[in-house]
Protein backbone atom coordinates (compact mmCIF):
# COMPACT_ATOMS: atom_id res chain seq x y z
CA UNK A 1 0.00 0.00 0.00
CA UNK A 2 1.42 3.92 -1.38
CA UNK A 3 0.91 6.14 1.60
CA UNK A 4 1.05 10.06 2.12
CA UNK A 5 2.59 10.85 5.43
CA UNK A 6 0.09 13.92 5.56
CA UNK A 7 2.00 16.29 8.07
CA UNK A 8 4.46 19.49 7.64
CA UNK A 9 5.93 18.59 11.19
CA UNK A 10 9.34 16.65 11.08
CA UNK A 11 8.88 15.19 14.41
CA UNK A 12 5.99 13.51 13.13
CA UNK A 13 7.42 12.41 10.16
CA UNK A 14 10.04 10.78 11.92
CA UNK A 15 7.50 8.65 14.70
CA UNK A 16 5.05 7.87 11.70
CA UNK A 17 8.09 6.38 9.63
CA UNK A 18 9.06 4.12 12.63
CA UNK A 19 6.23 3.12 14.00
CA UNK A 20 4.85 2.07 10.62
CA UNK A 21 8.21 0.65 9.54
CA UNK A 22 6.88 -3.04 9.96
CA UNK A 23 4.00 -2.94 7.66
CA UNK A 24 5.47 -3.47 4.58
CA UNK A 25 3.62 0.13 3.71
CA UNK A 26 5.54 2.77 1.47
CA UNK A 27 5.43 5.99 2.76
CA UNK A 28 5.04 9.07 0.37
CA UNK A 29 6.34 12.58 1.71
CA UNK A 30 3.90 15.06 1.55
CA UNK A 31 6.42 17.09 -0.68
CA UNK A 32 4.95 20.63 -1.81
CA UNK A 33 1.10 19.67 -0.85
CA UNK A 34 0.22 22.48 1.37
CA UNK A 35 -2.39 21.45 4.14
CA UNK A 36 -5.40 23.13 4.61
CA UNK A 37 -5.93 25.66 7.57
CA UNK A 38 -7.58 23.54 10.45
CA UNK A 39 -10.89 24.89 10.60
CA UNK A 40 -12.21 21.98 12.86
CA UNK A 41 -13.56 22.36 16.45
CA UNK A 42 -12.29 18.67 17.29
CA UNK A 43 -8.83 16.71 16.67
CA UNK A 44 -10.39 14.25 14.76
CA UNK A 45 -12.62 16.93 12.15
CA UNK A 46 -8.59 18.60 11.79
CA UNK A 47 -7.06 14.86 11.00
CA UNK A 48 -9.79 14.46 8.82
CA UNK A 49 -9.20 17.91 7.02
CA UNK A 50 -5.76 17.14 6.48
CA UNK A 51 -5.83 13.64 5.51
CA UNK A 52 -8.79 14.06 3.14
CA UNK A 53 -7.09 16.76 1.28
CA UNK A 54 -3.62 14.94 0.93
CA UNK A 55 -5.62 12.16 -0.70
CA UNK A 56 -7.86 14.13 -2.96
CA UNK A 57 -4.28 16.02 -4.18
CA UNK A 58 -2.47 12.68 -4.53
CA UNK A 59 -4.79 10.39 -5.52
CA UNK A 60 -3.52 8.62 -2.99
CA UNK A 61 -4.37 7.09 0.74
CA UNK A 62 -3.50 9.52 3.23
CA UNK A 63 -2.17 9.40 6.90
CA UNK A 64 -2.45 12.39 9.19
CA UNK A 65 -2.33 13.20 12.75
CA UNK A 66 -3.95 15.66 14.84
CA UNK A 67 -2.58 16.26 18.31
CA UNK A 68 -2.43 18.49 21.58
CA UNK A 69 -1.14 18.78 25.33
CA UNK A 70 -4.00 19.35 27.72
CA UNK A 71 -3.16 21.17 30.82
CA UNK A 72 -5.74 20.86 33.58
CA UNK A 73 -4.45 24.29 35.32
CA UNK A 74 -5.35 25.92 31.77
CA UNK A 75 -8.45 24.60 31.77
CA UNK A 76 -7.39 21.83 28.72
CA UNK A 77 -5.51 24.57 27.02
CA UNK A 78 -3.88 24.39 24.62
CA UNK A 79 -5.70 21.45 23.50
CA UNK A 80 -6.46 21.66 19.32
CA UNK A 81 -4.78 25.27 19.44
CA UNK A 82 -1.26 23.36 20.44
CA UNK A 83 1.11 24.61 17.49
CA UNK A 84 -0.32 27.84 17.55
CA UNK A 85 -0.20 28.40 21.45
CA UNK A 86 0.33 32.18 22.59
CA UNK A 87 1.23 32.40 19.01
CA UNK A 88 4.24 31.86 19.71
CA UNK A 89 6.51 30.66 16.62
CA UNK A 90 8.53 27.27 17.27
CA UNK A 91 8.59 24.96 19.78
CA UNK A 92 11.38 26.52 22.32
CA UNK A 93 8.88 29.67 22.38
CA UNK A 94 6.02 27.73 23.26
CA UNK A 95 7.74 26.21 25.93
CA UNK A 96 9.15 28.97 27.81
CA UNK A 97 5.21 30.26 27.31
CA UNK A 98 3.87 27.10 28.49
CA UNK A 99 6.28 27.42 31.55
CA UNK A 100 5.28 30.78 32.11
CA UNK A 101 1.56 30.12 31.89
CA UNK A 102 2.59 27.68 34.85
CA UNK A 103 4.27 29.00 36.57
CA UNK A 104 2.34 29.18 39.75
CA UNK A 105 0.29 25.94 39.08
CA UNK A 106 -0.04 23.33 41.94
CA UNK A 107 -2.16 21.12 39.34
CA UNK A 108 0.60 20.09 37.18
CA UNK A 109 -1.69 17.55 35.54
CA UNK A 110 -1.13 17.38 31.65
CA UNK A 111 -2.54 14.99 28.97
CA UNK A 112 -1.17 14.53 25.25
CA UNK A 113 -3.90 13.24 22.97
CA UNK A 114 -3.15 12.12 19.15
CA UNK A 115 -6.30 11.40 16.72
CA UNK A 116 -4.87 9.79 13.16
CA UNK A 117 -6.91 9.71 10.34
CA UNK A 118 -6.66 7.45 7.37
CA UNK A 119 -8.40 8.77 4.26
CA UNK A 120 -8.83 6.68 1.03
CA UNK A 121 -9.26 8.20 -2.70
CA UNK A 122 -12.74 6.99 -2.70
CA UNK A 123 -13.97 8.78 0.83
CA UNK A 124 -13.55 5.50 3.14
CA UNK A 125 -11.96 7.11 6.67
CA UNK A 126 -10.40 5.35 8.90
CA UNK A 127 -9.54 7.03 12.93
CA UNK A 128 -7.67 5.91 15.28
CA UNK A 129 -7.11 7.59 19.10
CA UNK A 130 -4.31 7.56 21.48
CA UNK A 131 -3.89 9.44 25.07
CA UNK A 132 -1.12 9.65 27.81
CA UNK A 133 -1.15 11.34 30.81
CA UNK A 134 1.55 12.62 32.66
CA UNK A 135 2.61 15.88 34.58
CA UNK A 136 4.18 19.10 33.16
CA UNK A 137 7.76 19.66 34.29
CA UNK A 138 8.97 23.00 35.83
CA UNK A 139 12.33 22.87 33.52
CA UNK A 140 12.97 20.72 29.97
CA UNK A 141 14.17 17.54 30.55
CA UNK A 142 16.09 15.37 27.69
CA UNK A 143 16.59 16.62 24.05
CA UNK A 144 14.70 14.31 22.30
CA UNK A 145 11.49 13.82 20.37
CA UNK A 146 9.42 17.84 19.83
CA UNK A 147 7.31 20.01 20.62
CA UNK A 148 6.58 19.40 24.16
CA UNK A 149 8.35 16.39 24.96
CA UNK A 150 10.85 18.20 27.09
CA UNK A 151 8.19 19.28 29.58
CA UNK A 152 5.88 16.12 29.91
CA UNK A 153 6.63 13.78 32.74
CA UNK A 154 5.34 10.17 32.53
CA UNK A 155 4.00 8.60 35.36
CA UNK A 156 7.32 6.64 36.31
CA UNK A 157 9.43 10.08 36.38
CA UNK A 158 10.94 9.90 32.48
CA UNK A 159 10.32 12.46 30.68
CA UNK A 160 8.90 12.19 27.05
CA UNK A 161 12.04 14.14 25.72
CA UNK A 162 14.27 11.51 27.37
CA UNK A 163 12.80 8.96 25.39
CA UNK A 164 14.29 6.90 22.25
CA UNK A 165 11.30 6.85 18.88
CA UNK A 166 10.69 3.52 19.78
CA UNK A 167 10.46 4.25 24.03
CA UNK A 168 8.11 6.82 23.77
CA UNK A 169 5.60 4.93 20.85
CA UNK A 170 5.65 2.26 23.39
CA UNK A 171 4.07 4.56 26.30
CA UNK A 172 2.62 7.98 23.92
CA UNK A 173 -0.92 9.06 22.67
CA UNK A 174 0.83 8.68 19.35
CA UNK A 175 1.94 5.44 19.80
CA UNK A 176 -1.25 4.51 21.02
CA UNK A 177 -2.89 5.57 17.92
CA UNK A 178 -0.25 3.59 15.91
CA UNK A 179 -0.90 -0.18 17.82
CA UNK A 180 -4.23 0.79 17.18
CA UNK A 181 -4.19 1.46 13.42
CA UNK A 182 -1.60 -1.37 13.10
CA UNK A 183 -4.28 -3.86 14.66
CA UNK A 184 -6.83 -2.93 12.11
CA UNK A 185 -4.54 -3.80 9.30
CA UNK A 186 -2.29 -6.88 10.83
CA UNK A 187 -3.52 -9.40 8.41
CA UNK A 188 -2.29 -6.40 5.16
CA UNK A 189 -5.91 -5.68 3.79
CA UNK A 190 -7.92 -2.33 5.32
CA UNK A 191 -10.42 -3.37 7.61
P1 LIG B 1 0.78 19.06 10.97
O1 LIG B 1 -0.56 19.72 11.16
O2 LIG B 1 1.46 19.41 9.69
O3 LIG B 1 0.73 17.58 11.21
P2 LIG B 1 1.46 20.46 13.43
O4 LIG B 1 2.70 20.54 14.26
O5 LIG B 1 0.80 21.77 13.07
O6 LIG B 1 1.79 19.62 12.11
P3 LIG B 1 -0.88 19.81 15.01
O7 LIG B 1 -1.74 20.80 14.35
O8 LIG B 1 -1.46 18.46 15.30
O9 LIG B 1 0.43 19.53 14.15
O10 LIG B 1 -0.32 20.46 16.34
C1 LIG B 1 0.01 19.69 17.43
C2 LIG B 1 1.04 20.41 18.30
O11 LIG B 1 0.97 19.79 19.59
C3 LIG B 1 2.46 20.21 17.79
O12 LIG B 1 2.91 21.26 16.98
C4 LIG B 1 3.25 20.11 19.10
O13 LIG B 1 3.56 21.40 19.55
C5 LIG B 1 2.25 19.48 20.05
N1 LIG B 1 2.44 18.02 20.06
C6 LIG B 1 1.68 17.08 19.43
N2 LIG B 1 2.18 15.86 19.64
C7 LIG B 1 3.27 16.01 20.39
C8 LIG B 1 4.22 15.12 20.91
O14 LIG B 1 4.18 13.82 20.64
N3 LIG B 1 5.20 15.61 21.65
C9 LIG B 1 5.28 16.93 21.91
N4 LIG B 1 4.45 17.86 21.44
C10 LIG B 1 3.43 17.40 20.68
Amino acid sequence: LRVVVATSNPGKVNEFREALSDLGWQLEPLGDVALPEETGSTYAENAMIKAAAASMYTGLPALADDSGLEVAALGGEPGIYSARFGHRKDDHERNLYLLERTRNAVDRRAKFVSVLVLAYPDGHIEEYRGEVDGKLLEGPRGVGGFGYDPLFELPDGRSLGQLSLSEKRAVSHRGKAFAALKDAHKNGQPP
